[in-house]
């Protein structure tokens, strides 16, 4: 029951810091940020269920520190909907990098490529067990894509790697889908 609240809680933050800040009456700075205090007051919540929340999260989705002025802020890590710039500088990819999604968009994906949908990036996994577990939030089997990250990184695609090390970039064409 305890682990279902935290995950519930972790949703809800996830929404605010990533998707409709506005719903709670929050405001993010240009680079996601906003007080610890702040969150805590639009969510209602106490201090120490955001602390659990942060610290015994499974995927590391948020990063809480203090900022120039002291206070003690807090963001996502990733998955944005809302243009923020999380200021991440570009990164060197490794060869390959995987990405889990369902049966039913595979069609649609071998013709058109990965598209970033509402978010600000395409994520990938650095490994096939996390890019299953992204796979298998959806309905339906879940298939894992091969990605040539090197070739994309040849021929100039920008990668970036997020803090909790989700791989991240514009667009992936689908000719550099292996396999
Ligand atoms: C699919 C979670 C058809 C794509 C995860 C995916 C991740 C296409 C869906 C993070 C397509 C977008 C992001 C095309 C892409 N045709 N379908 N051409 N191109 N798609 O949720 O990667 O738990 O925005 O395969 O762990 O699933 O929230 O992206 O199924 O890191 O922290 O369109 O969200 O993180 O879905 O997941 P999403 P995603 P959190």
């Amino acid at each position: 029951v305890e682990r279902e609240h935290l995950v519930k809680l972790s949703k809800r933050m996830s929404k605010a810091l990533r998707h409709d800040p506005d719903r709670v009456g929050l405001v993010l700075d240009p680079a996601g940020w906003t007080p610890v205090d702040a969150l805590l007051a639009a969510l209602r919540i106490e201090r120490a269920d955001l602390d659990a929340v942060v610290a015994g999260n499974d995927k590391q989705r948020f990063a809480v520190e203090p900022g120039t002025d002291g206070v003690l802020r807090i963001r996502a890590n990733q998955g944005h909907s809302v243009p923020v710039d999380l200021g991440l500088p570009p990164a060197t990819p490794p060869e390959r990098l995987y990405h889990g999604t369902s049966a039913s968009a595979l069609e649609s994906i071998r013709t058109t490529g990965l598209h970033r949908g509402g978010r600000h990036h395409v994520h990938l996994s650095a490994d096939t067990e996390t890019a299953h577990r992204v796979g298998a939030r959806r309905a339906g089997r879940v298939v894992i894509l091969t990605i040539d990250a090197a070739a994309m990184a040849a021929d100039g695609h920008v990668f970036h790697r997020s803090t909790n090390g989700v791989w991240l970039t514009d667009a992936v064409p689908a000719s550099y889908l292996l396999d």
